[in-house]
């Protein structure tokens, strides 16, 4: 890989694909039914002047792949390897998707964590420490955020930059950012 190559990881239908295209300019299905993306699609994310190849996944509630949608996202995320993984999680439903987070957090890879849905989530009066839920992450990023609005996306890019730079001592000269 002589790019770097981020993946958009999470549950059915919290709103990874709508974070793909708010980062890479794309036009992805979105839906408000699980299962829309049933392949993995990359789009471009410019840092620095850098080329960011980011992966829109399938979504997934454990890398156990019980179905073919499944299986694309572990195997990309387990066998393709990708240099960093964004876990999308509704802020709605946050226990359920931290079954997942504590299966990304085991792949040695740097992580954000999005917050998405964070408008459906203080709708129903539910309030998120995101800097709790950092800490508990090892300090990885966690981004609240409506994809939906835009709202965090440029949070969001500038916490990929920083992630980035944080881990490029032996990348190939091309991908570093400066
Ligand atoms: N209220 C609200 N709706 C959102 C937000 N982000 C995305 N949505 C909506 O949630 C639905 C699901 O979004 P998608 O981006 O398709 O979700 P996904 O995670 O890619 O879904 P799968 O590909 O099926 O796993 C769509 O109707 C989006 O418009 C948000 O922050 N708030
Ligand atoms: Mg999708």
């Amino acid at each position: 890989m002589t790019t770097w190559t981020i993946a958009l990881a999470g549950n059915p239908n919290v709103g990874k694909s709508t974070v793909f295209n708010a980062l890479t300019g794309a036009r992805q299905h979105v839906g408000n039914w699980p299962g829309k993306t049933v392949e993995k699609k990359a789009g471009t994310l410019l840092i620095k002047s850098k080329h960011i190849t980011v992966v829109d996944l399938p979504g997934t509630y454990s890398l156990s792949a019980y179905s073919l949608e499944e299986e694309i996202a572990r195997d990309f995320i387990v066998l393709d390897r990708p240099h960093a993984l964004i876990n999308v999680v509704d802020a709605a439903n946050l226990e359920r998707n931290l079954y997942l987070t504590t299966q990304l957090l085991e792949i040695d890879r740097p992580l954000i964590m999005v917050v998405n849905m964070f408008d459906v989530a203080e709708a129903r009066g539910l309030q998120i420490d995101t800097q709790r839920l950092s800490t508990l992450l090892n300090g990885a990023p966690v981004i609240p955020m409506v994809a939906s609005q835009n709202c965090g996306i440029a949070e969001l890019k500038t916490a990929i930059a920083t992630m980035l730079k944080q881990h490029q001592r032996h990348v190939e000269p091309e991908m570093i950012l400066v």
